[in-house]
């Protein structure tokens, strides 16, 4: 699929010149949790998904492409991290935090449960225009993450993959790494370079999320 950049509303750094905004997205807030379809928010304008292995580094990505430290981390009181996490950017344009895979200490049937949601609110979402895959660039692609992307890829969904955690690895060794996962996914997915905590890969993690939220497709 070719997404068509198109502005829709985000105040980017350049509408300010001279300082930096605490934020791009200043009416960002959290909306709600969510453990069934029934539960989650009206279908309605575009969201983009983020999805990775537990751990990865999901909360800590978001934080940083929406600037705002601590944002995700705000609806993690403990229970809730295992539920779709809803958040508003801008004017019916949200974020959705899904639940980490690969969790080792959850039993079979919530784990039946989880897979039951994830695959439902792919199938189902309307509003659904992007997912942002976590990957730690020192694990690579799991089978979770081939799985999660064959959802997206089910419904025309175009992937994202940040390979974050960057900062953990040399120059030359984080560079093969991104290759190697260039090479397996050819043009199933665009692929870069991320870290949390040096903020790296920042602005183009933002440009991709605004693509999915804006393009005309
Ligand atoms: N060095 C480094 N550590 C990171 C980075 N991103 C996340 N971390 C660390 O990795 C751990 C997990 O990060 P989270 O952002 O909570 O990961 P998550 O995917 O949201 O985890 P769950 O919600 O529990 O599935 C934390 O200790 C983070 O500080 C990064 O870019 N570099
Ligand atoms: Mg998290």
């Amino acid at each position: 699929m070719t997404l068509k950049p198109s502005d829709c509303g985000a105040k980017l750094y350049t509408e300010f010149p001279g300082h930096t905004p605490m934020s791009q997205y200043p009416e960002a807030h959290f909306i709600k949790s969510a453990d069934a379809g029934n539960q989650f928010p009206p279908d309605t304008g575009r969201e983009v998904a983020v999805a990775g292995r537990s751990n990865a580094g999901k909360s800590s990505a978001i934080n940083v492409i929406v600037n705002r430290r601590q944002f995700a981390r705000t609806s993690k009181t403990p229970g809730r991290t295992r539920l779709v996490n809803f958040f508003h950017l801008r004017d019916d344009r949200r974020l959705v935090d899904l639940p980490g895979y690969g969790y080792a200490r959850v039993s079979e049937s919530k784990r039946r449960h989880w897979g039951d949601l994830l695959s439902g609110y792919f199938s189902d979402r309307q509003s659904l225009r992007g997912l942002l895959m976590i990957v730690d660039i020192r694990r690579q692609l799991t089978d979770y993450d081939r799985r999660m992307m064959a959802f997206a890829e089910a419904v025309d969904v175009p992937v994202h993959i940040l390979l974050t955690k960057a900062d953990k690895l040399k120059r030359g060794k984080a560079a093969t790494a991104l290759l190697a996962v260039q090479k397996e996914l050819g043009d199933r997915a665009t692929v870069q370079q991320f870290s949390a905590l040096k903020k790296r890969g920042e602005s183009e993690a933002r440009e991709m999320l605004e693509l999915f939220l804006c393009a005309q497709q």
